[in-house]
């Protein structure tokens, strides 16, 4: 096969993915400490990049997470502030204690705004739709020569390409772990897809994910075996971001993302509506304050209205996720 497989869903990729590694991994390896499975040179396209979250209740996905790191990145930025909130454990990579290093692909991608490889690559592509140049690099030259570097990127490059007028997405990474890292680095990347369609003016087209060294470390086996034996078939969405969004809309998120993070505001559902976003960016907002509730008020249940208010597919991973912060009835 010279061209990657191909799948409509990430959950029907992932699963096939995980079930390559485990089942016939190629090598044993043992790397920095971890031991692990590998197969190498793994690739997939997705041709219907919005279904980016799997309907797995076994592998309890961190929406919220997901969701912020992408935003994160679009902000252009590299803090634990913001990011450390929603993944503690990104803590031990930060050599300062505050900044991360290759794991903050934002600066990298999505600053200088206006300036950014990002903003060059659209521009590029409105003046030439049919070019092959639009790639953004993301590893640099010499990233790895500090062998006591804990924190190297993994994905070296994201190509931009426009075909009979739709944008197709191909992520180069030079390691994922399949279980982790794969399902964030495919959320966040076709999000930005999907982001920069729109910026574009033109249909999202497909996601294409190649990965050198696609592997599972070895403690996380039984996981792995837990989702492959999954048979839920739970309530599946896919909204498409609204046609309005610009990079103002995503201010106006993180603007929320901030103030419910730091606990200085909260919502209630009803106030949620109120809010000047389209309905999906609502949801977004509705997540972050979910999260503000389980960070900041551990000891109370979420509150009923805020959850009822949220799209039923969100509802269902929150309660995977967080089964112990819901009420129980
Ligand atoms: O030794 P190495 O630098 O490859 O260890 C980092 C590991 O983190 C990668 O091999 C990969 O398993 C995981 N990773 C990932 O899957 C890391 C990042 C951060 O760049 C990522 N996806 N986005």
């Amino acid at each position: 096969m010279l061209r990657p497989a191909v799948f409509a869903a990430f959950h029907d990729a992932y699963r096939a993915v995980l079930d390559l590694v485990v089942t016939t991994p190629q090598y044993t390896i043992s790397s920095r400490g971890n031991r692990s499975r590998e197969v190498l040179n793994v690739s997939f396209t997705l041709t219907d990049p919005r279904r980016r979250t799997p309907a797995l209740a076994t592998r309890r996905t961190n929406i919220i997470f997901n969701l912020a790191e992408a935003l994160w990145y679009l902000a252009g930025r590299d803090d634990l502030d913001m990011i450390g909130y929603y993944a503690p454990r990104l803590r031990s990579l930060a050599v300062d204690g505050a900044r991360l290093g290759g794991t903050a692909y934002g600066p990298r991608l999505f600053a200088p705004r206006g300036r950014s490889q990002f903003d060059h690559a659209v521009k590029l592509l409105t003046a030439d739709p049919d070019s092959k140049r639009a790639a953004m690099t993301v590893m640099r030259p010499f990233e790895f020569a500090d062998l006591s570097n804990p924190d190297v990127a993994c994905t070296l490059a994201v190509q931009f390409l426009i075909r009979e007028g739709r944008l197709h997405t191909v992520v180069f990474m030079r390691g994922n772990d399949a279980l982790l890292g794969l399902l964030c680095d495919a959320f966040s990347f076709t999000f930005i897809a999907e982001f920069t369609a729109l910026q574009l003016g033109v249909p999202l087209g497909t996601y294409t994910h190649q990965v050198s060294s696609m592997h599972v470390n070895e403690p996380d086996l039984p996981r792995v075996q837990a989702i492959l034996a999954e048979r839920t078939r739970p309530p599946v969405m896919a909204p498409a971001m609204p046609a309005t969004t610009t990079w103002h809309t995503i201010q106006k998120v993180l603007d929320w993302e901030e103030a419910l993070r730091a606990n200085r505001r909260r919502l209630s559902a009803d106030a949620i509506t109120d809010l000047p976003l389209e309905p999906y960016w609502q949801q977004v907002v509705l997540l972050l304050e979910v999260y503000r509730q389980i960070i900041h008020q551990p000891d109370v249940p979420v509150d009923d209205d805020v959850l009822a208010a949220l799209d039923r597919y969100y509802r269902w991973l929150v309660a995977c996720r967080w089964p112990t912060h819901l009420t129980k009835d």
